[in-house]
């Protein structure tokens, strides 16, 4: 990947005045007074927009309550409910009959469903939650692939004040029984089988091992929503087919009315120990961020085709598939299959077909169907007709400027801005980004904080760097949307996003940052902890190192590192020391496979080592600590430039030289 430039001296790309004439927020200086307005008086400021985007039962009349910060409340004496937001209200408003979704399975079949029936159907599921004794503040894990049902299952979690935890379908059986037990759910939704790239995988039979592995004794129910009709063994009393459960219910069902602080959901992230942490968020301040940043990010209007390309199992699918677009009255894409099938211009075809008007997905994406167009014209952008593109979106990971630039020609023809969207699932939603009205892009820079946030950069001690300097990611003042807490680990939660470094003051991101000179514009320069970020996806390196070691028949002692990949933005080193002598070859090669398989059984696909380096132990310093820093060079097959003089065994540097 080429080194990201520093603004000052890259490209400046501009919106076009008619962009800007229509946009939401519609040039520099509606931007500035906006910030301006936060400046004078940030409660008011999001008092007025939870006013206007949000519709309350009981109107809140404290915006912040930092009385026991940093567990901030926002808005916390107002009552609502988030599927009413998102779905209710637009029919109230006229839109009963629009396409709410727009699913295309796998396979290219396309189910659209109005905002009346995904209503329908939400009560329906609420009402059928309610039936076996699911209500307020208990906890259910949705373990299901893109479909409407998985997001009118997380909807009606919400209408009954129930709390959802969504496991990417692609995490093990292990991952899923890990999650059941800190959440302590009640019930588990999933299908039978997912779809994907042609293949039928499976969901149930994996919830079925989830459940025999120990410590899922809260579960009193699974429902089990027909996919592929495949054969299921059902344990009699437990697991229900949600058509059964659902078939009397009737289709309207009061919403729950919660308070703003009321969990909506929890969603685990990895973190800098093996463990994943739930990252709590909230009702009210959640879902006005969602709502603002689809509104104001992706200037969604009201004939707009919004596709946001990320699974329901992520953040971003939550804030921008579940809630971000339905509660404004959006029509968004729900698609089902891989990027890459039946081949790489899948998405280009579906931009055609469903005439989507803007684009929201991850670099590595861009990065990995730019080799497919390259080697095959069928499949490059410009063999469709993308012309109902008018504002693409990037997110999860950097974009580097060649993607960022073929991205803008290739699939918007030189006529879309490009948002590059800094955030976090603990953040909720947007927090550094352009808006496309108003700001001059620039490849590889997510540019200016959203109206509101306070992102600032410090060093160590929390005082500001200047520009130009880079520095620690942090964000200054509270916003509605951040992380509440981290699920039954309050101080876990203090201890790594408001750290005592900065007197407990400062969000800290864990991401570094540098501004520009003379623009101001952020740069995101990468994770400052044992986060690696592959293909999008967030992987603590401790989390996969406790993997490995829980091979315990082979693995004595494993470090995990990242290493700059081309596609994939970061790929997983493993360094690992075996039980018995170091292999080689051919059996070098099958143990590799087999660690691989273990990963992905104890964590999933998405978690295995690209790279396995098996030494007779890891470079140590005397005090017996692995150099890291030393075996993230190894990983990138840079020359040695650190001091080896404290290195106890500098022999075995040259064994770890061999990749499988
Ligand atoms: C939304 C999401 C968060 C981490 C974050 C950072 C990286 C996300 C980025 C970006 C550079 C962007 N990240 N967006 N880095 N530019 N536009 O991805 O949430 O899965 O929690 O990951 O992803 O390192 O800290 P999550």
């Amino acid at each position: 990947m080429s080194a990201t430039p520093t603004p000052a001296d890259a490209v400046v790309y501009l919106p076009s005045e008619d962009f800007v004439k229509n946009a939401h927020v519609s040039g520099m200086a509606a931007y500035q007074a906006l910030c301006q307005e936060a400046e004078t008086d940030y409660q008011a400021y999001w008092g007025r927009l939870a006013k206007e985007l949000i519709t309350w039962k009981t109107p809140f009349t404290q915006v912040l309550d930092d009385s026991q910060a940093p567990f901030f409340k926002w808005f916390a004496d107002g009552t609502l409910n988030a599927s009413y937001n998102c779905l209710d209200r637009n029919i109230e408003r006229g839109l009963g009959d629009k396409t709410a979704l727009i699913f295309e399975a796998d396979g290219g079949e396309v189910t659209k469903t109005s905002y009346r029936d995904l209503l329908a159907k939400t009560c329906q599921i609420a009402n059928g939650l309610k039936s076996i004794g699911i209500g307020k503040g208990d906890r259910v894990i949705i373990y299901i692939s893109m479909s409407i049902d998985g997001v009118a299952a997380m909807q009606a979690c919400a209408r009954i004040g129930a709390i959802h935890s969504v496991v990417f379908g692609g995490f093990s059986a292990q991952s899923v029984r890990d999650r059941v037990q800190d959440t302590g759910a009640k019930a588990i939704i999933t299908a039978d089988q997912q779809v994907r790239g042609g293949k039928h995988l499976p969901l149930k039979a994996i919830v079925d091992e989830a459940l025999t592995l120990g410590g899922c004794e809260s579960v009193q129910h699974v429902l089990v929503v027909k996919r592929t009709g495949a054969e299921l063994p059902m344990t009699a009393g437990r697991d229900l087919w949600m058509s059964d459960v659902i078939a009397n219910q009737p289709t309207v069902c009061e919403p729950e009315w919660v308070e703003a602080e009321h969990p909506l959901f929890l969603l685990y992230t990895s973190g800098s120990t093996g463990k994943p942490k739930g990252v709590q968020h909230s009702t009210g301040g959640y879902l006005l961020h969602a709502a603002l940043t689809t509104k104001w990010t992706f200037d969604l209007k009201a004939d707009d085709v919004f596709w946001c390309t990320a699974d329901i199992g992520w953040v971003t699918g939550h804030s921008y598939i579940t809630y971000g677009p339905l509660s404004l009255g959006g029509t968004e894409i729900v698609f089902e299959g891989v990027p890459t099938y039946p081949d790489a211009g899948r998405f280009w075809k579906m931009i055609q077909d469903h005439k989507v008007s803007i684009f929201y997905t991850a670099p590595t994406a861009i990065r990995s169907l730019i080799k497919a167009a390259e080697a095959n014209a069928a499949v490059h952008p410009k063999s469709y007709d993308l012309s109902s593109l008018r504002l693409l979106g990037s997110v999860g990971e950097p974009i580097n400027p060649a993607a960022w630039e073929w991205y803008y020609r290739e699939v918007g023809g030189n006529r879309c801005p490009i948002v590059d969207t800094f955030w976090q699932t603990e953040t909720g939603g947007h927090m550094i980004t352009p808006l496309p009205g108003v700001t001059p892009m620039v490849p590889g820079s997510c540019t200016l904080p959203f109206p509101g946030i306070q992102a600032a950069i410090v060093d160590e001690t929390g005082k500001d760097v200047p520009n130009g300097q880079g520095g620690i990611l942090v964000v200054k003042k509270p916003w509605p949307s951040m992380i509440r807490t981290i699920w039954g680990d309050p101080d876990r939660f203090v201890k790594s996003y408001y750290p005592a470094d900065f007197q407990g003051k400062y969000y800290l991101a864990g991401d570094g940052a540098i501004r520009d000179e003379k623009t101001g514009y952020f740069t995101i320069t990468g994770r400052i902890d044992d986060v690696l970020n592959v293909s999008g996806h967030r992987m603590g390196t401790m989390e996969i190192e406790s993997a490995l070691v829980s091979c315990t028949e082979l693995v004595a002692e494993a470090a995990v590192v990242g290493r700059p990949d081309d596609t994939t933005g970061e790929a997983i080193c493993a360094f690992v020391v075996l039980k018995r002598s170091r292999p080689e070859g051919d059996e070098a090669k099958a143990i590799a496979k087999q660690l691989r398989d273990h990963v992905a059984k104890e964590i999933g696909p998405i978690a295995k080592p690209k790279d396995i380096r098996f030494g007779e132990n890891l470079p140590k310093t005397r005090s017996g600590k692995i150099m890291r820093r030393l075996l993230r060079s190894l990983a990138k097959g840079e020359a040695i430039t650190q001091d080896t003089s404290t290195l106890e065994n500098p022999a075995i540097l040259t064994q770890l030289d061999q990749t499988y």
